[in-house]
């Protein structure tokens, strides 16, 4: 059996700190038009698709810090994505800053939402590994300031009957962590999307700047191998308001293995053709979780080391 989902991923080179909203779209559906062309079903688009990446400098003023939040999705610039997605008929995840005042109060969250072939919203998560720090780092050459403007996502790690697939989110340095690949895997999941903004060089760990690009490959393709699932990760990528951000977005299959990936660090799109049927060799056999995995006995270890579940220092 087989059944294919077509995803294109959507790489975006750098978004001007001044660059509009409207700019912005007119980007994102000039891919989504390539997207269309090359018969795709969903097209992925990065974290925070719509803006520069803000927290990358410090930011006092609260009207500029709103200016860089979504307060309704669609909204009027973002609707006519919504819009050209419905008239083509392909779905598409787009990262963005979410500002949310239902509660009374204001929210602000990392966000990212899956919208169907009919241009409705079919779920939206909102980052829960949040990197970085609250207090700025005059002495670093750019911040990391998620922890300053985001608060910790409190949607979970769910899972959609969409587009023929069981689809999952995260969103940038989910990547890192296997228990979000797993929360999914444990459901069953098929395709985890995924946008990020990733600095080839972090100032607080230079050593490991050689090593940015061969990290992002190897969670991701890690997190799939490891749960039969599909993942497609695509970049905001290039030098964008002094910072060098990897590209390398690309569609990784259950085994593993990349079946496409982008070349440049610019606006790019590439399609893979993604047979959904592959995860299920992985989850039936290999990575059968009900037959194999065991977690009933994964606390021995804690306990005969005395070694807690944490360990670490708070930033
Ligand atoms: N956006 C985001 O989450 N970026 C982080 C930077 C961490 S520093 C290596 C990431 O994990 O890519």
């Amino acid at each position: 059996m087989s059944r294919i989902l077509n995803v294109a991923i959507a790489q975006m080179g750098p978004i001007a700190r001044e660059e509009s909203r409207q700019a912005v779209v007119a980007r994102l559906l000039a891919m989504m038009r390539e997207a269309v062309a090359m018969r795709a079903d969903l097209v992925v688009y990065p974290e925070a698709a719509l803006t520069a990446f803000f927290p990358h400098w410090v930011v006092n003023d609260e009207a500029e810090l709103d200016s860089y939040f979504e307060t309704e999705m669609p909204g009027p610039a973002t609707r006519p994505l919504f819009e050209e997605a419905a008239r083509h008929g392909i779905g598409f995840h787009l990262g963005y800053a979410e500002l949310d005042t239902s509660h009374g109060r204001k929210q602000r969250f990392n966000t990212a939402i899956l919208v169907g072939k009919d241009g409705r919203i079919v779920g939206k998560y909102r980052k829960i590994h949040l990197p970085g720090y609250a207090t700025p780092r005059p002495e670093e050459k750019f911040q990391n300031l998620e922890k300053r403007y985001f608060e910790v996502g409190d949607l979970g790690f769910p899972v959609w009957e969409a587009m023929g697939g069981r689809m999952g989110m995260m969103i940038c340095n989910d990547r890192r962590w296997p228990e979000a690949y797993r929360v999914m895997g444990l459901q069953g999941v098929e395709l985890i999307v995924l946008g990020y903004n990733t600095p080839a060089a972090v100032p607080s760990m230079p050593e490991t700047d050689h090593l940015q690009n061969f990290h992002n490959r190897l969670v991701m393709q890690a997190g799939a191998y490891q749960n039969g699932t599909f993942v497609a990760g695509v970049a905001k990528a290039g030098i964008e308001e002094g910072v060098d951000q990897i590209g390398q977005s690309c569609v990784i299959a259950p085994s593993g293995e990349i079946v496409v990936q982008c070349s440049g660090l610019g606006d790019e799109v590439q399609v893979a053709r993604c047979d959904l049927d592959l995860c299920g060799s992985y989850k039936q056999h290999i990575f059968n979780f009900a037959a194999h995995r065991r977690p009933e006995h994964y606390g021995l270890i804690v306990e005969r080391t005395g070694v807690g579940p944490v360990l670490g220092t708070k930033p």
